[in-house]
């Protein structure tokens, strides 16, 4: 049976994410937006282009100004990147309050309908949206997945090879922690074809490395001015799609609600995961040093605050 896969947002990152998946025909998709009008537009002008790349995916699209999200029932996998973007010199915790309403009423929207689904949440501050799509949906924790640290791993693999002249392809790069400031980008656990990153970089440049990366997702705003990162999150969305419905058994850093692992209860935050058809099939616990445990504990402490803030 044919996959399909409803892309909550028809933003740059919810069209993007949808396009990726159009382009290699991994699903159908159904994309929706609240805004009339543009859903349809962009699902069709997708859908013209299936002929020219070869691609037998079907896409629809739909506003839920009115209120329904039927199209979306059987969904095999939610992408939720509806929400307000990052505007310049806003944080993504300024976002909270605003996003947490459109993801609550998402939520509320989809699960009817696609009572199975697995949800991947992509609005921010993701980790807190995270954790509200968890309560909200009362989906198993297998089922409700953040992204952003295959999108911070990348940014971060980025920096790596552009700072040695080597193919991204040798670099594997490792981001824990919540989508925020206080990430943690694991120099340790990332390696340049198999070799760690200290061996190869100079300290203050490898702290370089590390801070960019914590301010990879401002980086980007800051030079848009109008709104945020797409091409390299929707990319990195589509990594864990493809995880997923190709059942892959993939390890990736996403966001997982934790019990105990790492030493944290009760939170979504970023963490090695294994994915596959049911979701999140494991979460890979590793030794950190114990300053690697208290840079987790402080990000999963701010992602903590705004869980608070929001009740969730
Ligand atoms: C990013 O990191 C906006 O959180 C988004 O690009």
């Amino acid at each position: 049976m044919r996959k399909k896969v409803t892309v909550v947002g028809g933003g740059f990152v919810g069209s993007t994410t949808a396009q990726r998946i159009v382009d290699r025909g991994l699903a159908d998709v159904v994309m929706t937006d609240i805004l009339e009008g543009v859903p349809a537009g962009k699902a069709l002008d997708l859908l013209e282009s299936t002929p020219i790349i070869r691609s037998d995916a079907q896409t629809q699209g739909i506003s839920t100004a009115s209120g329904t999200y039927e199209a979306t029932a059987n969904s095999d996998i939610i992408v939720i990147t509806a929400g307000f973007p990052r505007k310049p010199g806003m944080s993504r915790d300024d976002l909270l309050r605003a996003n947490y309403d459109v993801v609550k009423g998402v939520v509320e929207g989809v699960v009817k309908f696609s009572p199975n689904a697995i949800l991947i949440v992509v609005t921010n501050p993701m980790d807190a949206m995270a954790q509200s799509a968890f309560k909200v949906s009362g989906f198993p924790k297998n089922r409700v997945i953040g992204m952003a640290g295959v999108l911070d791993s990348a940014r971060m693999s980025t920096f790596v090879a552009r700072e040695l002249g080597v193919s991204v392809e040798n670099v594997t790069c490792f981001v824990l922690g919540g989508h925020g400031d206080d990430m943690v980008p694991l120099t340790r656990y990332s390696t340049v074809a198999g070799i760690p990153l200290p061996e190869l970089i100079a300290k203050d440049k490898l702290d370089a490395i590390v801070e960019r990366t914590r301010k990879g997702g401002a980086e980007i705003v800051n030079l848009l001015k109008t709104g945020s990162a797409y091409y390299a999150p929707s990319a990195a969305t589509f990594e864990m799609v493809e995880a997923i419905l190709k059942d892959k058994k993939k390890i990736l850093p996403c966001a997982a609600y934790l019990e105990g692992e790492y030493g944290i209860t009760g939170l979504y935050v970023g963490v090695p995961c294994k994915l596959g058809s049911r979701g999140l099939e494991q979460i890979i616990q590793i030794k950190l040093s114990d300053e690697e445990q208290a840079a987790l504990k402080k990000s999963a402490d701010a992602v903590q605050e705004l869980v608070k803030v929001i009740g969730a």
